[in-house]
């Protein structure tokens, strides 16, 4: 099956929308049952008519909003500009306030409004004590800057997608996870037929392994300052919403030929190696229990325990496993998947879904689901105008 660039795009920004409305209900839920989410997407995947009774419309979240604002921005101005991105940011925040934002990305917005979204990058910098915020906010809304850089090369997608995320997250495990989220995608946007072995996994892990590696390597300076940092609630080992068993375990110790230790961080890239055990194991037939899951590879709002998450939620739910929701789309037993970590389901979800949607295409997504989401329809729009701005202009500046 080949699926169309057009129907991929369109499944990257709804597949981001369905679950972020259908995964906002579960959202800071620790313990979520398996029973509870079968129950809810059973009742959401009723074919019902949308006049009946008690027909229910979920409302998007933050995940959405600030997606919607990237998507306009590269729409309209059909270039990356980071002061109209943190225009929309904060102006869409002003408007809809209740739409579940980061406790402490708020603050940004008020100050890029305060500075006249001129120096639009210094309001995040002063997050946290100088540290920025490692929060998988700029992860979440990534999905149309990898449409948008669909043909670009990849050193100009890089750094469009980290200078999206430091508008508002300027910690390297803040837009580092934001760049792991846009490679997926696009990765995902690029496979020209779905993935359907184990050999296709392994491919596309070991594509992503390979381009986040030189990234991260990239990133040293930025990686030991917040790793050397023991003391302020900055680092990221030391967060105590974590329920990971992972402080410390990416760090690797090279002995350099004058004999010294130098530590090499390439925390992401270890993730997406133990995601890809992981996966071989399932497929294989081993059995992980969900708890076990998340203890590696973690469930929270932090990027760092949340993208490899979704990456993991997107390819399991290309396989019908012993623990797979009985489905016959991909992206419904990705959803699933997602919300039952329990954690930031709508994030997780809205991140896999994308991922799952750009493999997929529109077709995947049920149409029964995309009624109980707010915006759909504006949400397509996106997807197509930024399909249009790439056909017109293959490769932007
Ligand atoms: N905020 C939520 N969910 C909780 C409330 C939703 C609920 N429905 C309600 O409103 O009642 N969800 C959304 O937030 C996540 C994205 O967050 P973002 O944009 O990264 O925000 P922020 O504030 O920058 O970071 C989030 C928290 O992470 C911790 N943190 C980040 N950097 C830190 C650092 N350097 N040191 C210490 N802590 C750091 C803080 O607790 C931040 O508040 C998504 O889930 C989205 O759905
Ligand atoms: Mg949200
Ligand atoms: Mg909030
Ligand atoms: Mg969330």
């Amino acid at each position: 099956i080949i699926i169309s660039l057009m129907s991929k795009f369109r499944g990257c920004m709804l597949g981001g929308l369905i679950a972020d409305c259908l995964g906002s209900p579960f959202e800071g839920e620790m313990f979520v049952t398996t029973d509870s989410v079968q129950k809810f997407l059973h009742k959401q995947l009723e074919e019902q008519s949308e006049k009946s009774a008690g027909f229910q419309i979920l409302s998007y979240t933050d995940d959405t909003a600030m997606t919607k604002s990237i998507a306009q921005s590269l729409i309209e101005m059909r270039k990356f500009d980071p002061k109209d991105i943190a225009k929309r940011f904060a102006l869409e925040y002003n408007k809809e306030p209740k739409r579940g934002y980061g406790a402490n990305v708020v603050d940004v917005f008020a100050a890029l409004m305060l500075a006249n979204y001129e120096s639009p990058y210094e309001p995040a910098k002063r997050q946290f004590g100088g540290f920025g915020s490692y929060g998988n906010g700029a992860a979440m809304r990534v999905g149309p800057c990898a449409m948008y850089g669909y043909n670009m090369e990849l050193n100009k997608l890089l750094e469009l997608t980290r200078d999206s995320a430091r508008i508002t997250h300027s910690n390297v495990y803040g837009y580092n996870g934001a760049i792991l989220q846009c490679l997926a995608i696009h990765q995902a946007l690029h496979v020209h037929s779905i993935i359907r072995t184990l050999f296709d996994i392994n491919v596309y892990l070991n594509n992503l392994i390979e381009k986040m590696m030189k990234i991260e390597l990239d990133s040293q300076p930025a990686y030991s300052m917040m790793n050397n940092n023991t003391t302020t609630t900055a680092n990221i080992n030391n967060n105590n919403n974590s329920n990971n068993g992972n402080s410390n375990n990416h760090t690797n110790i090279i002995i350099n030929n004058h004999n010294q230790e130098k530590k090499i961080y390439t925390p992401f890239s270890d993730k997406l190696k133990k995601v890809k055990e992981i996966l071989n194991n399932e497929i294989k037939g081993n059995k992980y229990p969900i708890d076990k899951i998340v203890a590696c590879l973690g469930n929270d709002v932090s990027a760092f325990k949340s993208v490899p998450t979704a990456i993991y939620a997107a390819l399991k739910g290309q396989f019908i496993l012993f623990d797979s929701f009985d489905h016959p789309s991909p992206i419904v037993r990705t959803l699933y998947h997602s919300i039952s970590f329990g954690g930031d389901t709508d994030t997780i979800g809205s991140m896999a879904c994308s991922i799952s949607g750009a493999i997929n295409g529109i077709e995947s997504v049920p149409k029964i689901l995309l009624k109980h989401c707010e915006c759909c329809d504006v949400m397509e729009k996106y997807a197509d105008d930024l399909f249009r701005l790439v056909r017109s202009n293959n490769s932007p500046p």
